[in-house]
């Protein structure tokens, strides 16, 4: 049964036009004028733009000594009712884990999936093992291996590990990620903090300073550039981590920069609330910064140097995050956003001029499955195209509140906010599966999405090598002080 979405404006990356959008067998099959199908959905007064691509989340996962608490049955839900159609979950092995079985582990959690999904690999341990499982996962349509700098003694990889994996992604056609804090740095201060009495949860955010991710951020992007790979950095929060890619790209390197929704929109005075609870559901790393740090992340969405806006979708109940009363250090890490995220960036970004509609869709769909390989099949309004497609009503209001939220848990960080600009209608592969946000979409109808590996971006245009290619000098005897 063919759809056609009538009477709205279609915007893209590149521009925005009025036209008809025809949907047949999951896809676009035409755009233009006076298109007819069996269904019409009601795009009047509202923007037809790609499905949100979130691309990175956090689902059931096992993380300090708990599971994150959205699965993928509300979490997927959740994306859906705010407009997102897709997301890229962590595949996270335990440390000693084979990364096929931590896949299989993943395919499991996934099978309750309302919407479609893809994965990056986590590397948290390094061996001959995972070397060679790196080609499997990348065959199985993985393409981007994950790599935490911090949380030291637990899913920490060390230079030397780095380096490797890197190396090995460059050459099977892979994109390494990273979480970028200097975890030594951390751990040290964390130590600090607690003998001195800092238990609470504004002690996280001095654990986790600026430096902290400009350094590791610094030494990623260098890195890369050595082993000659393209490099993406999750969650930048900071000028320093920032400043950092826009140096790299400058030098013609392929760096890309996710800001999250959180840290463009909250900041570090979260911390000092009263409350310990309203503190801790916000501790995550890295942590909230002030409005100049805030100020910078947005400069750069507009600017190009930062990429693509995700959530790090990683929800702990209040219950989960009392675990570290008396230790911030044991406060799981982690704030939701999946079902927020378009609104609220809309919101603070087009309705305030910082963004263009056009650069709202680059950053929160087209950019993303560009730089992960799965353009134009999502991503795009094209014919062609799967269906994944928000209608968009610019005039919608609500204010958030987790009343009325999807995700799991009990509260929302962004909470009392009030969001103009909302969805109608989200469809994935052309079924509608939200409409004004109530998902009505089958547990298990979202497929996995493999991505090829993309030799085109894995060349880091360093000169690097050409640099340092060892030349061997010849020397005659004479030349050559005897031995000792
Ligand atoms: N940061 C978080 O806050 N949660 C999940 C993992 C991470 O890096
Ligand atoms: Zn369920
Ligand atoms: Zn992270
Ligand atoms: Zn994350």
């Amino acid at each position: 049964m063919s759809k056609v979405i009538k009477g709205g404006t279609v915007v893209t990356a590149d521009y925005s036009y009025e036209s008809d959008v025809l949907i047949e067998g999951g896809k676009i099959t035409a755009i233009g004028k006076d298109l007819q199908g069996d269904q019409t959905v009601d795009a009047s007064g509202c923007y037809i733009m790609p499905g949100g691509i979130d691309p990175h989340t956090h689902m059931e996962m096992p993380f300090m000594g708990t599971y994150s608490a959205d699965d993928y049955h509300s979490g997927t839900s959740a994306a859906v009712s705010g407009g997102t159609t897709m997301l890229v979950d962590f595949c996270l092995p335990v440390p000693d884990q084979s990364l096929m079985q931590a896949l299989q582990s993943w395919d499991q959690k996934a099978s309750k999936a309302v919407t479609d999904y893809s994965y990056h690999m986590a590397i948290t341990w390094w061996s001959e093992q995972v070397f060679d499982e790196m080609q499997q996962v990348v065959k199985r349509g993985i393409n981007t291996f994950k790599h935490f700098m911090a949380y030291k003694g637990a899913l920490m990889v060390d230079d030397d590990e780095m380096y490797a994996s890197f190396r090995r992604c460059a050459d099977l056609g892979a994109m390494p990620l990273v979480h970028a804090e200097n975890g030594d740095v951390v751990a040290h201060l964390q130590q600090k903090l607690m003998e001195e009495g800092n238990n609470g949860p504004e002690a996280h955010a001095y654990s986790r300073p600026p430096e902290v991710e400009g350094e590791a951020a610094n030494r990623a992007i260098m890195i890369a550039d050595m082993a000659n790979v393209p490099l993406y950095i999750v969650h930048v929060s900071c000028e320093e981590a920032h400043e950092a890619i826009r140096r790299a790209r400058q030098n013609g390197k392929r760096v890309f920069g996710e800001p999250l929704i959180q840290h463009l929109v909250l900041d570090e005075s979260e911390y000092a609330h009263p409350d310990w609870d309203h503190a801790a559901r916000r501790v995550m790393s890295p942590p909230f910064r002030s409005k100049l740090h805030q100020d910078g992340l947005w400069n750069g969405l507009a600017a190009g140097s930062l990429q693509c806006v995700a959530t790090d979708h990683c929800a702990f109940t209040t219950d989960q995050k009392r675990m570290g009363i008396g230790d911030f250090t044991k406060i799981p890490n982690g704030t939701g956003g999946l079902e927020d995220r378009l609104p609220v960036l809309w919101t603070r970004g087009v309705n305030t001029g910082r963004l263009t509609p056009n650069e709202f869709v680059a950053v929160t769909s087209t950019n993303i499955a560009k730089i992960l390989n799965l353009y134009p099949k999502k991503g795009a309004i094209l014919v062609g195209a799967d269906a994944d497609i928000v209608v968009w009503d610019p005039k919608a209001s609500k204010v958030i509140t987790a009343k009325n939220q999807v995700s799991a848990i009990d509260y929302n960080v962004f909470e009392g906010i009030e969001v103009t600009g909302l969805p109608r209608f989200t469809m994935s592969r052309g079924e509608v599966v939200a409409t004004e946000g109530k998902v009505d979409a089958a547990e298990g109808r979202g497929k996995f999405v493999g991505r090829e590996p993309y030799p085109a971006t894995n060349q880091a245009l360093s000169k690097w090598k050409e640099l340092t290619a060892p030349r061997k000098v010849v020397r005659d005897a004479a030349n050559i002080p005897a031995g000792v």
